[in-house]
């Protein structure tokens, strides 16, 4: 009798302990990992929001939410070839928008244009920037959030602005609050300017510095002096100062020999900077941006370089690209690494597809029918364009200039 109880007490232990391996195998992570879980969801949108802190460059993918495609039940990703594609117009008769920024409330974006012109597009508030002077391709170019934005409202900008008898690029910082930008501070000032050859693109790095594409202004020659802020990509802290290891010592140079880059981007993985550049007639590249190096303008273009000048990782010189805006699909469920590049005179987005290394396997056109593109940008499971057939340069339709949604599905 007695052995039998004991033998019913060891199944019995048996049972129980089953039961409490299977509920923490199981049971428990789907209860942490459910998708629907609001908790998750909120956890996602700080982590969306934190991606330009340095924290976030070693820490661990986020959870995919909602708005993601998720990976199948084998764990395989996705194929960015078998996705389908929803085009959504959000918005028409924009006038040479020059770049869109997710303001991380639901369907918020800020659209600018190069008129000096600020538009909210859930509000539909528009402002204009004070002192931009749009002649040629000069403008209201950049615009970019602070990291911290949620908390204190920041947005910068980049300009063109007449100054005693010429034209110069400034970075502004301003105040977003109730629909209304207030308490404008300089961050940079004297960017040469000129009617075209501006760069104009800036964004936060993952390493919390501001960098800033700027254009040669019309004097080659500039792109090479690092003691001129024209040609180059600077990288500044949030107030305008000079990091203590920036590449050349108290200057707000990067990286230098570029002719007139207006795309900037990180890779979403490594953490490595890409830029887009206009080339001479065509001869754009796309670049690998690396700390104090020389990207060649006007010694040499694409892949001619001798030793001491970067070679780009992407070049056009069959066809004008003329790129702009680019951005990685930083889709978790996505096999592979996309970046896109917005191409004004190939009225197209360029899609890369690149190896571990960081450079191209293949390409191709997208969007090809909606003429010329100056930015795009993924955001949350869809990729967003702005068209320019009202730049002087395209054949604008009734509805033109416009935003476009492009979502992803599996
Ligand atoms: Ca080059």
């Amino acid at each position: 009798m007695k052995q039998i109880s004991k033998k019913v007490l060891i199944i019995v232990l048996i049972v129980v302990l089953l039961i409490g391996w299977f509920g923490i195998r199981f049971l428990i992570p789907r209860m942490m990992f459910n998708p629907n879980d609001p908790a998750l969801e909120q956890g996602n949108q700080e982590n969306e929001e934190n991606q330009d802190t340095p924290d976030n460059e070693n820490s661990s993918p986020a959870v995919n939410g909602e708005d993601s495609p998720a990976t199948d039940a084998e764990g395989e990703k996705l194929s960015f070839d078998e996705m389908e594609m929803e085009i959504t117009v959000l918005a028409e008769n924009l006038e040479v928008p020059w770049e869109i920024i997710p303001l991380h409330e639901e369907d918020d974006w800020m659209i600018i244009q190069r008129n000096g012109e600020v538009i909210s597009l859930k509000s539909g508030e528009l402002f204009t920037v004070d002192g931009v002077s749009s002649i040629g391709e000069g403008g209201l170019l950049g615009v970019t959030l602070h990291p911290d934005y949620n908390g204190n409202r920041q947005v910068y900008f980049y300009y063109t602005t007449r100054k005693n008898t010429g034209l110069v690029n400034r970075v502004v910082r301003y105040e977003f609050r109730n629909d209304t930008l207030s308490n404008e501070t300089i961050i940079v000032d004297d960017i040469p300017g000129n009617s075209n050859h501006n760069g104009g693109r800036i964004a936060f790095g993952p390493d919390g510095y501001l960098y800033i594409t700027t254009g040669d202004a019309g004097d080659p020659q500039l792109s090479q002096q690092t003691d001129s802020l024209a040609g180059k990509i600077l990288r500044l802290t949030e107030n305008g100062e000079v990091p203590a290891d920036n590449p050349f010592s108290g200057n707000p140079v990067y990286s230098y020999g570029h002719r007139n880059p207006q795309g900037l981007v990180w890779h979403p993985v490594t953490g490595e900077l890409y830029a887009s550049e206009h080339g001479p007639r065509s001869m754009d590249e796309v670049n690998l941006i690396q700390s104090g190096q020389n990207y060649g303008w006007p010694e040499v273009t694409c892949n001619q370089a001798p030793t001491e000048y970067e070679d780009p990782i992407a070049c056009y010189s069959d066809f004008t690209m003329a790129p702009s805006g680019i951005d990685f699909v930083d889709m978790e469920a996505l096999e592979g690494t996309h970046l896109l590049v917005a191409g004004l005179r190939g009225n197209q987005v360029r899609h890369l597809s690149l190896n571990k290394e960081g450079t191209p396997i293949t390409q191709e056109p997208l969007f090809t029918e909606y003429g010329r593109i100056r930015s795009v940008r993924y955001y949350e499971g869809a990729i967003y364009l702005i068209t320019n057939n009202r730049d002087g340069r395209g054949t604008p339709i009734d509805t033109d200039d416009r935003m476009i949604k492009v979502t992803l599905r599996q």
